[in-house]
């Protein structure tokens, strides 16, 4: 392996030569996009392989953490930058006159996720390597990833994310470890063998991918597992090879595929029970490589599942035990109880997932058939806890009205349920699975989110990174705690000054991608207050477009009122069939392009909205921000992650006391975020004495009126049809996520903000707190806990 630039020089143009028969001056720059990530996979492959051989000689407990989703982003400069070889290959290449950035720019986002929840694991693998403990990722190899987005019209337009076009170096095809997995066909008793047999079933192959997951200054490297599915060698019987085929190449196609359909429906489990089955079939394996049974399974293996999408791991695993290896009932469930956890990452009823019993008896008759044992099983144990309360029963049953309730099945196969914030947790355990916590003391807990702050802030903000480093050193990048040192600092007029200039130059990084990107000119001198985050109704960007809205009408009709100058960002990306959320998204840009246009006002107010929201484009946003918007209605989103990016850059929270934004504003102090809004417990109570009403609001204030007018008045659209169905939610359908309400708060928290950031010094003092104050949410800390609490993990060495 090369240790110095000019050892890496000569590798790079030998494998251009070997790959493509030219020299590096001669060679296409996709050619050396693709050596140099090759190149870095390799050198990554020592650790790799030796990661492994530690864990299996010291028969060490590993992690295998399921998720239907792992956005990791680019991986070419953070890896180099992991294993320490960033400077040498930049320097090499440069002698080449080959700019890194440019090579950098071809990788495409890997397209193995949409969110949140898919965020957090890719920030958990990072930290679990880093901290040097042995994990295992599990997923599903997507040809396309969630969609890309193109604004057309101001309308969101969905074209397949081709992010394999050039190859996908960092993975490694394992066909030796490739198996089957059965679908749909029936069970039947064989009395010869004394057991339930799965017959005349259709085999898929699941061939694993699997991708290094590089630490950080450390020699551990873990992997990141994607199954892919192939047509198996045993063809089904009843159907020509061209249509099977089809079939099984729809599983990996696309990430949640629509299920407004019964075949989208069965698509989704399909693709569950897929990669739920592979999985764990390659770790059953990779157990009896090197111990005899199954019985110590639980205690070398810990199964974390990432939300109800992989639960269909505790039916699989009962499969595995009871008719592969002949374990009894109860010596199964022991096993399976004690090896997995359940993460909970929303409450909103649509994400709890629930499957048609009929559904699953066809396409997983075995795996079926134990899920009804388990619950019949479970109802006994619910009967003799409660003495027989049948209302408690009905809500905590894992069959029940013709549906499987995922999140009961995983709750009651685990032996660890956590919420992601402290607030949501407690929503869990005090509402919304109540009756469980009741039945499970001790079984609920929670582990507040973080975020990898290598990639959101060593990696992403290089300009910040120095000033932290100039001013406290680097301890925080091995220990995110150290990061409170800045402490001392908050109030120093010279690093205040400094971190402004920071600032600046990346929002003018910003500034001109929105003017390559949107064509439009923003003031880096104006406030960059930003909004980014999936569309949904209860993440409520609507209100802010409101607030705009208002503060557009309030600048047309008032020559007096003018505000510091303002630009408001949005990136999202709401799902295919959400109606609603693409509505939203026409009405930002239809916005946009009024206040845009006007010369009245736009010296003060332009909107922005940027195409395409993801994991590299949010690399470029969280530096630039002034203002963080995180707006939910309090006890709706489970905690954030894009919160505490902001944060980590120095960007101030303008949000409610929802998910995590309680434990930023704990930490920081009140006078260093801007909270605002109903809290959860009064939102619960307006919703219990169903109280609520739109059109209160809406006559009672002026303000709220005109804003709401102007959805239908043609102000911002020539048909007065175009926004009713925005209309129609709020007033109509009495408006279920309380913007009405919140209006006037949000307002008032927003003319806080306006005279905040004027006041230069103090801003930044804000901003510098909340820097200080953001290694509590760096995911080493959550992973430490997970380790403590749950997972009981040793840290590898070799
Ligand atoms: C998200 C939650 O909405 C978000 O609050 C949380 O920070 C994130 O998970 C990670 O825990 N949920 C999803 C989902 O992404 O698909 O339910």
């Amino acid at each position: 392996m090369f240790k110095t630039k000019e050892e890496f020089k000569y590798e790079f143009s030998k494998r251009i030569i070997e790959a493509y028969g030219r020299t590096v001056e001669e060679s296409h720059i996709t050619e050396k996009f693709m050596v140099l990530e090759s190149m870095v996979r390799d050198y990554a492959s020592v650790n790799w392989a030796m990661t492994k051989m530690a864990v299996q000689q010291k028969s060490m407990k590993q992690l295998h953490y399921f998720s239907m989703e792992f956005l990791i982003g680019r991986l070419l400069v953070n890896n180099m930058m992991n294993l320490g070889i960033y400077d040498i290959a930049k320097e090499g290449l440069a002698e080449f006159d080959i700019n890194i950035h440019e090579l950098e720019e071809l990788e495409a986002d890997a397209g193995l996720g949409n969110g949140g929840l898919g965020r957090l694991a890719a920030c958990f693998i990072d930290s679990l390597a880093s901290l040097s403990y042995p994990a295992f990722g599990q997923t599903i190899r997507y040809d396309y990833g969630f969609f890309k987005q193109k604004i057309e019209d101001g309308y969101q337009v969905e074209v397949p994310d081709q992010w394999l076009q050039l190859g996908y170096k960092w993975e490694v095809r394992k066909p030796k470890h490739a198996c089957e997995i059965k679908f749909w066909g029936k069970v039947i008793w064989n009395d010869k063998k004394g057991k339930w047999e799965h017959v005349e079933a259709e085999s898929v192959r699941a061939v694993p991918y699997d991708v290094p997951v590089v630490g950080n200054d450390t020699l551990i490297t873990n992997t990141l597992r994607l199954w892919k599915a192939e047509p198996s060698e045993n063809i089904p019987v009843n159907k020509d090879f061209q249509q099977y085929a089809n079939e099984v190449n729809m599983i990996c196609q696309t990430l949640y595929p629509d299920d407004s359909t019964l075949a989208g429906k069965i698509l989704r489990l399909k693709q569950q029970y897929f990669f739920v089955a592979a999985g764990l079939n390659s770790i059953v394996r990779a157990h009896l490589r090197v111990y005899k049974d199954l019985s110590n399974f639980h205690e070398k293996n810990v199964i974390q599942l990432n939300d109800t999408h992989p639960v269909l791991v505790i039916p699989e695993l009962m499969r595995i035990l009871l008719d592969e290896y002949d374990y009894e009932w109860d010596d199964a469930w022991e096993i399976v109880k004690h090896s997995c956890a359940y993460t909970n990452h929303t409450i909103l009823a649509e994400a709890l997932e629930k499957w048609p019993v009929d559904m699953m008896r066809d396409l997983l008759p075995r795996v079926y058939q134990i899920i009804e044992e388990i619950d019949r099983r479970f109802v006994g144990f619910v009967k003799q806890k409660t003495d027989g309360n049948e209302d408690i029963l009905n809500k905590v049953r894992i069959i029940n009205n013709g549906q499987v309730h995922m999140a009961h099945l995983a709750i009651a196969g685990s032996f660890s349920v956590n919420g992601v914030a402290g607030l949501h947790s407690e929503i869990l355990m005090t509402r919304e699975m109540k009756e469980f916590n009741d039945l499970y003391p001790g079984k609920f807990n929670n582990k507040t989110n973080g975020v990898t702050h290598r990639r959101w802030l060593a990696y992403s903000n290089p300009e910040l990174t120095a000033l932290l480093k100039e001013t406290i050193g680097d301890e925080w990048i091995k220990e995110p705690d150290q990061l409170t040192c800045l402490n001392k600092y908050v109030n120093d007029s010279i690093v205040q000054a400094k971190f402004y200039n920071v600032k600046q130059k990346r929002k003018q990084v910003l500034a001109d991608y929105i003017k390559e990107h949107n064509d439009i000119d923003v003031d880096v001198n104006s406030i960059f207050d930003i909004q980014v985050k999936r569309l949904h109704a209860y993440k409520r960007q609507l209100l802010n477009v409101m607030h705009i809205i208002y503060l557009y009408q309030e600048m047309k009709q008032n020559p007096n009122f003018r505000i510091y100058p303002r630009t408001f960002i949005f990136g999202a990306k709401a799902a295919p069939s959400y109606y609603f959320a693409k509505k939203v998204i026409k009405l930002i840009n239809s916005v946009a392009d009024k206040v845009n246009n006007d010369p009245e006002t736009n010296q003060f107010l332009k909107v922005v909205f940027l195409e395409n929201y993801g994991v590299t484009l949010a690399e470029k946003i969280m530096p630039a921000a002034d203002v963080s918007e995180q707006i939910s209605t309090a006890g709706k989103e489970a905690s954030g992650t894009g919160n505490m990016k902001f944060m980590l850059n120095g960007a101030v929270t303008l949000g409610t006391l929802d998910g995590a934004n309680v434990e930023i504003a704990e930490r920081v102090g009140e006078d260093n975020v801007v909270i605002f809004g109903l809290r959860d417990h009064e939102v619960e109570a307006l919703k219990a004495s169903h109280s609520y009403s739109a059109w209160n609001y809406y006559n009672n204030n002026p303000k709220i009126k005109k804003v709401v007018d102007s959805l239908t008045d043609g102000t911002f659209h020539p048909s007065r049809e175009e926004f009713k169905i925005i209309f129609d939610e709020l007033m109509s359908k009495n408006d279920e996520y309380f913007l009405l309400a919140d209006f006037e708060a949000y307002r008032q928290a927003q003319e806080k903000i306006n005279d905040l950031y004027q006041q230069r010094q103090k801003w930044s003092a804000m901003c510098l707190k909340n820097i200080a104050e953001a290694g509590y949410f760096s995911s080493d800390r959550t992973i430490e806990e997970y380790v403590r609490d749950i997972w009981h993990l040793e840290k590898v060495k070799h």
